[in-house]
C-alpha cells in the first residue's frame, strides 16, 4: 500500500520516514506530482492546518495522504509563534530570523517554558481525514546550541534533558519529540482504518 506524504520540508520528511515505519507501506512524496495545490495554512489550530494540507493533496492525488502541521508555543508569550511558526519573522521562511526573534522577544523573560506541538493529518482518497496530536514539553535557552534538526531546535531545550534538541541525535530527537508521539498515535490511526478498509464483511445469509 502507498501513502503520500504532503510535506515540502525535507527535515520532516526524514523524521516522518524514521518514525512512522509500517510493513508494507511506500511512501511517495509531493515530487512524484505535478499538480499539487498551494495550501494556505490559515487554520487557527495545528489540527485544521494539517487537516487542509493533507486533503489538498489527497484529493488531488487520489492517494491516502498524511500531512504534519507542528511549530512552538511560547508561555510567555501568550502561544506564540505557535501556528505561525514557519513565518514568524515574516516571508520566506528563515530558520535563523525566526530564532534571532524569538530570543529578542524573550530576552529578560524569566519564564521559559514552552512546547512544540504537532498534529499529523491522515486522509482517504475522497478527502476524509483523521488526526493526531503530540506535545513535547521543554525550555527555551538563552542562546543557540547545536547544529543537528531544523527550525527551532537549536532553542529547545526538552524536559528532563540539558541539551537542545539541535545537539542530540535524530534517533534521540525521534524517540522524545512531538512529532513522534504524534505519529506513534497516528500509527495505530492508520492500523484502524487499514483494518477497516480491509475488512470484508460477512455476506447475510439469505
Ligand atoms: P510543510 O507545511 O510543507 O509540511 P513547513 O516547514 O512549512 O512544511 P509547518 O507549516 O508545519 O511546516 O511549519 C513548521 C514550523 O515549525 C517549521 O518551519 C519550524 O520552524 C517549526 N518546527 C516544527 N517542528 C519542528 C521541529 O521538530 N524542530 C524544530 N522546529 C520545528
Amino acid at each position: 500500500m502507498k501513502l503520500l506524504i504532503a510535506t515540502r520540508n525535507p527535515h520532516k520528511l526524514t523524521e516522518l520516514a524514521a518514525i512512522f515505519k509500517i510493513p508494507g507501506l511506500e511512501f511517495l512524496n509531493l515530487s512524484a506530482f505535478t499538480n499539487m495545490p498551494e495550501v494556505e495554512e490559515d487554520g487557527l489550530t495545528f489540527r485544521d492546518n494539517a487537516i487542509k494540507k493533507a486533503r489538498a493533496a489527497a484529493l488531488a492525488s487520489g492517494m491516502w495522504t498524511m500531512a504534519d502541521d507542528s511549530g512552538i508555543e511560547v508561555l510567555a508569550l501568550g502561544g506564540q509563534p505557535g501556528v505561525r511558526s514557519a513565518r514568524y519573522a515574516g516571508e520566506p521562511v528563515n530558520y535563523a530570523a525566526n530564532n534571532a526573534k524569538l530570543l529578542k522577544a524573550m530576552n529578560g523573560v524569566a519564564d521559559r517554558r514552552a512546547r512544540f506541538s504537532c498534529a499529523v493529518a491522515i486522509c482517504d482518497p475522497k478527502g476524509v481525514a483523521e488526526v493526531a496530536v503530540g506535545y513535547c514539553h521543554g525550555t527555551i535557552g538563552f542562546e543557540e546550541r547545536g547544529s543537528n534538526g531544523f527550525g527551532y531546535d537549536p532553542l529547545f531545550i526538552p524536559s528532563g534533558f540539558a541539551i537542545t534538541f539541535a545537539e542530540m541525535s535524530a534517533e534521540e530527537k525521534n524517540k522524545t519529540s512531538h512529532r513522534a508521539r504524534a505519529l506513534h498515535l497516528a500509527a495505530t490511526m492508520w492500523k484502524n482504518i487499514f483494518e477497516k478498509a480491509t475488512d470484508t464483511p460477512t455476506p447475510l445469509a439469505s
